[in-house]
C-alpha cells in the first residue's frame, strides 16, 4: 500500500484549498524537530536523558532533562524557520520574539513534552503546538499580549505523540489528519486522512484520587457513569489514565471516549489543572474538527478569551454527547 507523505499533501492543500506556503514551512519545521525529540526520547537512558534537570519551570513544576531538551530543540526550530515572529513555551516565562528584521506571518504556542512524568517509565509523551497569526502588520516584535487569541483564531493546532509509534496529528480547519513516522525513511506517512469522534463514548478519563476535591455536576455526572448498568445510563463505562493528556487525545481520537480535568475545590485561584495556550486550545480544537466538543464547564473553550498567557482552565473534551451532558450539569446549576 502506498501513503501520501506529510509534504506532499502540504502541497496539494496548497494547491486545492489556498494553505499558505508559510504555514507548510512551518508545519514541516515542526514535524522536523519532532523527529529529533523523539529520537532523544526513544534514547532514554542511553543518552543520560532520563531524570530532573534540577531547576522549575514558571509554574513551579520540577524540569526534567527532556522537557529542558525539547524546549531548546522547538525553539531553535520554529524561530529559524523565518515564518514565526515569536515563540511560547509552557517551560518559559515569556515569549521568545524572532530576531527583529521583516514581518513574520505567525506565533506558536508550545508544550515542548506533555505527560513529563510519564518520561522516566517509557510511557507515552507528546509535543503539543498551537499556531495563531501574527496580529501586527509590521516588523514590530510581539509582546506576550499578541498571544492573548481565543482559540477559535488558530490557523493550525496538533501534536506529535511518542508511543509505540510517532504520529504526527493535526488540523489546519479542515478536518484532522494522523500521519505515522516510518522509522525505515524517518518520513511522516498519511496513515489516517479524516478522524471522527464518535458523539457516544464507552470509555472515561478522570483523575479519580481527586473525587473529593470535584465541584457537585462533576460528581454527579461520574456518578452516573460509575453506576453503569443499573443506574440512569443503563450501561456500563470503562476508564482509563494515562496522566498524559496527548495520550489520552489521542486514544480519543482513535476510538472514542471522553476526557475530563475539571476545577476543583483546592485551590479557587486555579480554574483547573491544564493550560489554555499550551494545552486546551489545541486539543479543543482537534475535537472539534473530529466532529467532538470541548468546553470548561460552561462554554466552548475556543471561544475564551485569554487574560494570561499561563491561563488554567478546566477542561472536559471528546465525544460530543458526553460533553454537553456534563455541561449541562454545569449551566443548570
Ligand atoms: P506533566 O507534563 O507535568 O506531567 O503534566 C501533564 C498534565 O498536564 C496533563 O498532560 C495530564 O492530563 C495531567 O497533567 C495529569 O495530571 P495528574 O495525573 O497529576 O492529575
Amino acid at each position: 500500500m502506498s501513503y501520501q507523505t506529510l509534504q506532499q499533501w502540504l502541497e496539494q492543500e496548497e494547491q486545492t484549498n489556498g494553505l499558505p506556503s508559510e504555514l507548510t514551512r512551518l508545519v514541516l519545521s515542526v514535524a522536523d524537530v519532532c523527529r529529533e525529540i523523539s529520537y532523544e526520547v526513544s534514547k532514554g537512558a542511553l543518552a543520560g536523558v532520563l531524570g530532573v534537570a534540577g531547576t522549575e519551570n514558571v509554574q513551579g513544576e520540577e524540569q526534567k532533562k527532556l522537557d529542558v531538551i525539547s524546549n531548546e530543540l522547538m525553539m531553535k526550530a520554529v524561530l529559524g524557520s523565518g515564518v514565526v515572529a515569536a515563540c511560547a513555551s509552557e517551560e518559559m516565562d515569556h515569549c521568545v520574539p524572532a530576531q527583529a528584521g521583516e514581518r513574520r506571518p505567525y506565533l506558536i504556542c508550545f508544550d515542548p513534552l506533555d505527560g513529563s512524568s510519564n518520561i522516566d517509565i517509557n510511557v507515552s509523551i507528546g509535543t503539543i503546538f498551537s499556531i495563531l497569526p501574527n496580529p501586527h502588520e509590521d516588523a514590530a516584535s510581539p509582546t506576550d499580549d499578541d498571544f492573548l487569541q481565543p482559540g477559535n483564531r488558530q490557523v493550525c493546532a496538533g501534536y506529535v505523540i511518542y508511543g509505540p509509534q510517532t504520529q504526527m496529528v493535526f488540523t489546519v480547519g479542515r478536518g484532522v489528519v494522523m500521519f505515522t513516522l516510518n522509522p525505515d525513511d524517518n518520513t511522516y506517512l498519511l496513515t489516517s486522512p479524516n478522524v471522527q469522534v464518535p458523539a457516544q463514548a464507552k470509555e472515561f478519563a478522570i483523575n479519580c484520587s481527586n473525587m473529593r476535591h470535584w465541584e457537585a455536576p462533576v460528581k454527579r455526572y461520574i456518578d452516573e457513569l460509575l453506576a453503569g448498568k443499573t443506574g440512569v445510563r443503563g450501561k456500563d463505562y470503562n476508564m482509563r489514565w494515562i496522566a498524559a493528556m496527548v495520550a489520552e487525545v489521542h486514544r480519543i481520537l482513535c476510538r472514542g471516549g471522553i476526557f475530563m480535568y475539571p476545577r476543583d475545590n483546592r485551590d479557587p485561584s486555579k480554574p483547573g489543572k491544564l493550560r489554555l495556550m499550551y494545552e486546551a486550545n489545541p486539543m479543543s480544537w482537534l475535537m472539534e474538527q473530529a466532529g467532538a466538543r470541548a468546553t470548561n464547564g460552561h462554554e466552548s473553550i475556543l471561544n475564551i478569551r485569554p487574560e494570561k498567557l499561563h491561563q488554567r482552565v478546566a477542561v472536559f473534551l471528546g465525544a460530543a454527547e458526553e460533553v454537553e451532558r456534563v455541561t449541562s450539569y454545569h449551566t443548570a446549576d
